[in-house]
């Protein structure tokens, strides 16, 4: 930062801070190995300083699913320390990571805070976030997940649907008794597409000499097929397959990045913002990526428009080399909670040039699917 930078921080200091509990319909449920969702139901976050506001978004749920981290473990978090550590200080991400990282665990918690700092940080600036933060894309290359289906012929016709739109990865959900039937079908329909699974920790060691298998389908790589905390037998999965293992759950951190690597456990990384921490951490992630040649994308967790400006931003960084689980807006929403919604074009999405993550909340409709709002000053 030049003194210019830091002046203009300084005579913004965080004066007020929201939060906002919505709850909104997803178009249709969306099912993975570990459960089935109807609703995103998610904390915003609006800090702000001076003229500015800056928005953060959680990807914890309302159940400790995916992660351990629930929206009432975050709203502890958020009131006990994160609250009263910024009230009156200055809007500095890097700062805010330093000053937390005493406290074990809750990345998704520290995630939604420190973003909603880097887009009021950029805001502050009059810079768009992607440039801040480094990006070097202007526009990054979109993938779509496609949840468990009651029938391989829903899927099929899903998948069809998704192409045409112009998505560039096709990506689908497994566990067992849903993977090699369906695979087999969807591989006869489609020889050629650009195409993964994600298990979502569904198996278990034992399953190890059958995911051997996943080899014969041509597969861009398999995400998390084993226990969501795992790197060890990923490892011995990966030294017995030519497909590479892609890491979600398990990459918790930046160091658990460099260890996964290190012991083999995979060659691709899906970075969520929110899971490894956020931003500062995802910049980390980057670079060991860059350094010792693992590629990463950036996955999703089904979020509003909010979310979804910081990961379309993020993907715009160097090492992103795979399309990103960034679908549009209308793929999950009737309507989304910004008053433009993010769209693709011939299956790229661009970051906004406007500043910060360059959204704006649609007012009357957010309040509409608005449960509870708290004002901390
Ligand atoms: O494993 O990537 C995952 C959604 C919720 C929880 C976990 C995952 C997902 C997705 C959806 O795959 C990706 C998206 O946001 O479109
Ligand atoms: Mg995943």
């Amino acid at each position: 930062m030049d003194l210019g930078d830091y002046m203009s921080i300084k005579e913004n200091k965080i004066s007020e801070i929201y939060l906002w509990r919505i709850k909104l319909r997803y178009k249709e449920p969306f099912e993975t190995s570990f459960g089935r969702e109807n609703y995103k139901d998610t904390i915003i976050i609006g800090i702000k300083a001076g003229d500015f506001i800056g928005y953060g978004e959680l990807v914890a749920g309302s159940k400790p699913m995916f992660s351990y981290e629930t929206i009432n473990t975050s709203l502890y978090i958020y009131k006990e320390y994160f609250i009263p550590l910024l009230l009156g200080k200055d809007a500095d991400p890097q700062r805010f990571y330093t000053e937390t990282s005493w406290i074990r665990g809750y990345p998704m918690a520290k995630a939604s805070f420190e973003m909603a700092l880097w887009d009021l940080y950029s805001k502050i600036q009059g810079k768009p976030l992607y440039k801040v933060i480094g990006g070097v894309k202007h526009k990054v290359e979109v993938g779509v997940s496609i949840g468990i289906q009651k029938r391989v012929d829903i899927l099929i016709s899903k998948i069809s649907k998704y192409l045409e739109e112009g998505y560039r990865r096709i990506k689908i959900k497994i566990k067992p008794g849903y993977d090699f039937n369906v695979l087999d079908k969807v591989r006869k329909e489609f020889p050629d597409i650009p195409l993964t699974v994600d298990a979502n920790a569904a198996y278990t060691k034992n399953d190890i000499k059958k995911l051997m298998k996943l080899d014969e389908y041509n597969l861009m790589f398999i995400e998390q097929p084993l226990y969501y905390w795992d790197l060890y037998y990923h490892s011995v999965l990966q030294s017995n397959i030519k497909t590479p293992i892609c890491l979600d759950e398990s990459i918790t951190n930046g160091l658990r990045v460099e260890e996964a690597i290190h012991i083999g456990a995979a060659r691709v990384i899906n970075v969520k913002p929110g899971r490894v921490g956020g931003i500062k951490e995802t910049l980390y992630i980057n670079k060991v990526g860059l350094k010792y040649g693992v590629p990463m994308w950036i996955g999703g967790m089904l979020e509003t428009g909010i979310g979804r400006g910081f990961n379309v931003s993020i993907a715009t960084l160097e090492n992103v080399k795979y399309p990103s689980d960034i679908s549009e807006s209308k793929r999950y929403f009737d309507k989304d909670i910004i008053t433009k919604p993010w769209y693709m074009d011939n299956g790229y999405m661009k970051p906004r040039d406007e500043d910060g993550i360059g959204v704006d909340i649609d007012w009357e409709f957010f309040y509409k699917n608005m449960l509870k709002e708290w004002t901390f000053k």
